[in-house]
């Protein structure tokens, strides 16, 4: 029998069936997803055979039991609120928690402890359209649904590359253009895949989103297709924002655009009654993203264009829980169940709901001043769970600095990351699979996440070793859980205490707080509001907003236009500092890469850490495609290798954020990244930092496989990928090859041989190549290949098949001397379709040669495209270069 569940990826939040043999599949009747699925959730049931999880406590990396590491949490939490107060202590946590396990940590905190010093990702993520949506609304709330989407006439993509972050979203919009013809507007200084759709791709100069819909604004007013009953009766301020909003003319100035490009958009969007605006990090993670949130609202608020199928502003969440997240009040400035610290009442309400002896008064400290507290000595306790801060925190050296001087850090996690690393305490945390508890994706939509298997070893839910610690510290009767349903019904019922009348909070799930222990096993995805009674429950979802005398949440019961005025990124690029670094998203990884990062085939997208330059920038610079550079910006500096593509802006480069110390010497780009904040909402400005960049001379290039992983020696550029049977490293080398028998040392160093090993070798040192392997009872346990020229460096495909296997007579010869026949280069194939492996050449080759021209014909041949689709935009990117004329887009 298959157990339904939810992705633990996305915001979309799509429905899953995990089968009893670990097959994972789209759940056909989840509203989300309708059974599709991306490449990441297709890819689901791999991450669960991962070797490497964390089994057990470590206290100082020995094995402890629970006890021991509970009670020393306690004990050292206990004493530093006891000698330093409550602010010495913090919580940092994870929209990929559950809703069950957020609700905990924030109740443990915020009502016990006695500090709000609990802040979570969501900070570098969601926290500007937290900021925004209060503002606009009063309240945090995502006014549409996902129906919108298939509705929709006009659908702008702001700071969003829907196609590799949201994909089954994408599919949706894709279909909606397919069947109704649904004009799509990217607006993102990069060519993302998401433009694969688009009638039109704004490539605006980064940061200055609010004042193109500032612009918009003006537009609107001007051509008189504003809803004026609308702005006098639902809302206040549009005068005030109208007045400081620029021309078209000042607008294009500022964004860098051609007026004529922007005044199509603005006529298209002025003259579509179902506009959806959907947006996201490119949005939020700018030191005007509450602004550029305002500035979108603005524009709907002034048409009127909210509440009513296919339109809306609309912010995709990016984790799973980013959304349950702010329902339990997890952000350091906020209280549980959408109250506020700026109302007392709402301080005192929370303080009776939860007996609570020590109740916060006031905000605490978010995500970028926490972690300046902690390198500053401030904070000297620190528990840090479902997220790996030291990787994707901006200005991480410092960050693991300061982990690293603080006096006590604990780290829940589930694998090994750059963060446990640097912990004093390390919990292992049961995975998705393994816990029970709901999660809220992007339309408010409240699913249940299910375990259908045993977590690993000592590993518990998060909320299991919070509740633990709570009681340890003495607060035994408030933290009483049993199961996780004791959590959510608790949570359901504040969501409803005191809330009625003109002041009613909307986020409401009061009609779940009675659900018993079974209705909680069965609980079908639900859109909150879930009122406690029925008619109000009819009137709000799922959208919210949607009645003619429908209140906001604000105080006068009004939607507020806010004026926004632009301004540029804090960094600026200057003489010193040329270049600006965006950073962002791949199609198949996941974050830190703690469970993408080892899954083989995911790693054939993309398999390296690189910097994408545009190609005038390379000549500038004297780098061609695939060259080693060294990048610095004011906070850090790293060797990263470089894509040249037209893609990018010339004057910005674009770099992943996924790579960690665990994976490439690249490490964090993080480590780069400035630590500037929005003045609002304290989220970093993750996409704007200013860099100088250099060409690296690379004396020579290896490959390097190996059946067990390595610690790397420091001196070489290398990158790591997961292959069936191992490892292969990519390794580039600044300095000359060792001679004679240090030579000998450094190849041990890399093939870690047991004494039981056999070595073969094969060298010409003249033409600087150099060849060996390592067979343990005949068969290939290691092999590094090293040529001054990359020409002669074996595929690393082929290779890796021959990884374990036997090694035998001719064999052994062929192994190192045919190894050139392998291919010219250090880099695999590109893998373009994850779920059948059809790589680019495949693709390339197939198109030229059988005259396809859609993405059918390549589904058709190949299967490419059949599956999960999240390759679709790439495919017709691909049908586009080989087929100039002919492709038609799908
Ligand atoms: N494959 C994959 N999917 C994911 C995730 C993942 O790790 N991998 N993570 C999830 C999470 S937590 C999140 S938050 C979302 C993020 O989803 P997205 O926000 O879609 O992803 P990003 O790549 O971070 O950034 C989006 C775009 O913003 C653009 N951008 C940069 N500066 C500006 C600007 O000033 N203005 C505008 N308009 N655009 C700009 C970038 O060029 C980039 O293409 O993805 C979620 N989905
Ligand atoms: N430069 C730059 N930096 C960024 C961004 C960017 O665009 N550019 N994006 C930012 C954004 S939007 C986000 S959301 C963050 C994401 O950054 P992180 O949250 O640091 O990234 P993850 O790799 O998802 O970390 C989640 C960790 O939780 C662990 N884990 C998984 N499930 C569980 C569980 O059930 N319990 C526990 N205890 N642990 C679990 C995983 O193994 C992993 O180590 O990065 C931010 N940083
Ligand atoms: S779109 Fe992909 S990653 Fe996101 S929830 Fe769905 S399957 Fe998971
Ligand atoms: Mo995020």
């Amino acid at each position: 029998m298959s157990i339904q569940t939810t992705c633990p990826y996305c915001g979309v939040g799509c429905g899953l069936l995990a089968d009893g043999d670990g097959t994972i599949s789209g759940d056909p009747l989840h509203p989300a997803n309708f059974g599709r699925l991306c490449s990441k959730g297709a890819a689901l049931g791999d991450t669960l055979a991962l070797d490497g999880r964390l089994h057990e406590p470590m206290i100082h990396r020995q094995p402890a039991t629970w006890d021991e590491a509970l009670d020393l949490i306690a004990r050292r939490f206990s004493q530093a609120v006891a000698e330093h107060g409550p602010d010495a202590v913090a919580l940092y946590v994870s929209g990929q928690l559950l809703s069950e396990d957020y609700y905990v940590a924030n109740k443990l905190m915020k009502g016990f402890v006695g500090s709000a010093n609990i802040d979570s990702n969501s900070r570098l993520c969601m926290a500007s359209s937290v900021a925004g949506h209060i503002r606009a609304f009063g309240e945090d709330v995502v006014p549409g649904c996902y129906e919108d989407i298939d509705e929709t006439d006009l659908a702008v993509l702001v700071g969003s590359n829907t196609a590799w972050c949201h994909p089954v979203l994408f599919q949706r919009l894709a279909a909606a253009r397919q069947t109704r013809g649904t004009r799509v507007v990217v607006i993102d200084p990069r060519r993302t895949a998401s433009c694969e759709i688009a009638d039109l791709h704004l490539a605006l100069r980064p940061g200055a989103d609010a004042a193109l819909f500032a612009g918009l604004l003006r537009y609107l007013s001007d051509h008189g297709m504003c809803n004026n009953d609308w702005i006098t009766g639902r809302t206040t301020g549009f005068d005030a924002a109208l007045s400081i909003a620029p021309s078209l003319a000042e607008a294009a100035a500022i964004t860098d655009l051609p007026a004529d490009e922007l005044a199509r958009f603005y006529e298209w969007f002025a003259g579509t009654q179902r506009a959806v605006t959907l947006y996201s990090q490119g949005v939020n993670q700018s030191s005007s993203g509450t602004d550029k949130v305002n500035a979108i609202i603005n524009c709907h608020l002034a048409t009127g264009r909210l509440g009513r199928p296919g339109m809306g502003p609309f912010s995709l969440t990016g984790q799973p829980n980013a959304m349950g997240g702010r329902e339990v009040g997890g952000l350091a400035n906020q209280l549980a169940a959408h109250m506020n610290f700026s109302a007392s009442a709402d301080i005192d309400r929370v303080r009776r709901f939860w007996g609570a002896p020590h109740m916060a008064a006031r905000p605490g400290l978010k995500a970028v001043d926490l972690f300046e507290a902690v390198c500053a000595g401030r904070i000297k306790a620190l528990w840090i769970l479902g997220t790996n801060p030291a990787a994707s925190v901006p200005r991480a050296q410092q960050v693991r600095a300061g982990l690293a001087r603080c006096p006590f850090v604990v780290v829940s996690d589930c694998w090994p990351t750059d963060t446990t690393a640097l912990a004093d305490v390390v919990l292992p945390a049961a995975g998705w699979g393994e816990k029970d508890g709901t999660v809220t994706n992007s339309e408010r939509r409240i699913s249940r996440q299910r375990a259908f298997r045993l977590p690993p070893g000592a590993a518990r839910p998060d909320w299991w070793m919070l509740t633990e610690v709570a009681r340890r510290m003495g607060w035994g009767d408030a933290f009483s859980y049993q199961r996780s349903s004791d959590i959510f019904r608790e949570h359901a019922a504040l969501s409803a205490f005191e809330n009625d009348g003109a002041g009613r909070r909307m986020f409401d799930i009061g009609g779940l707080a009675a659900l018993s222990d079974a209705d909680y096993d069965r609980l079908e995805p639900v859109q909150w509001p879930v009122p406690r009674t029925c008619e109000r429950r009819r009137a709000d979802s799922p959208r919210l907003f949607a009645s003619d005398g429908g209140r906001f949440a604000t105080e006068d019961g009004r939607a507020h236009f806010v004026p926004t005025r632009w301004l540029p990124p804090v960094e600026r690029p200057d003489e010193d500092w040329p270049l600006l670094l965006n950073t962002g998203r791949l199609r198949d990884q996941w974050h830190t890469m703690t469970r993408t990062g080892e899954v083989p085939r995911l790693m054939r997208h993309q398999d390296e850490p690189v910097l994408t330059l545009h190609p005038v920038d390379g000549r500038r610079y004297g780098v061609s495609d695939g060259a080693l550079v060294r990048i610095e910006s004011r906070h850090g500096a790293t060797l990263i290798r470089v894509m040249l593509s037209a893609e990018q802006r010339p004057g910005e480069v674009f770099a992943p954020m996924h790579w960690t110390d665990r994976f490439s010497s690249t490490g964090p780009v993080d480590r780069l990244v400035s630590a500037a904040t929005d003045p609002i909402s304290g989220q970093p400005e993750l996409k704007a930092t200013v860099v100088r960049l250099s060409a690296v001379p690379v004396l020579w290039w290896g490959l390097l496989l190996r059946r067990s992983e390595l610690a790397m020696p420091a001196d070489m550029y290398w990158s790591r990928v997961p292959i069936e049977a191992g490892h292969a490293f990519t390794l580039a080398g600044r300095e000359e090859l060792p001679g004679g028998s240090r030579l000998d040392d450094w190849v041990d160093s890399l093939l870690t041989r047991p004494a039981r090993s056999e070595l073969i070798s094969y060298s010409d040192a003249g033409r600087g190549v150099f060849r060996y392997a390592s067979l343990v009872d005949g068969r290939l346990d290691a092999c590094l290949f090293v040529d001054a020229h990359r020409t002669s460096l074996p595929g690393r495909e082929g290779l890796a098949g021959r990884l374990g296997a036997a090694v035998e007579g001719a064999g052994r010869i062929g192994l190192l001397a045919g190894a050139a026949a392998g291919g010219p280069s250090t880099a695999a194939e590109r893998i373009v379709c994850t779920c059948f492996a059809v790589g680019l050449d495949v693709l390339q080759r197939a198109i030229a040669d059988r005259g396809m021209t859609s993405v059918a014909d390549i589904g058709a041949a190949l299967r490419a495209g059949t599956n999960c689709g999240s390759c679709i935009p790439e495919l017709n990117a691909i049908l586009r270069e080989v087929q100039p004329d002919e492709s038609t887009p799908a």
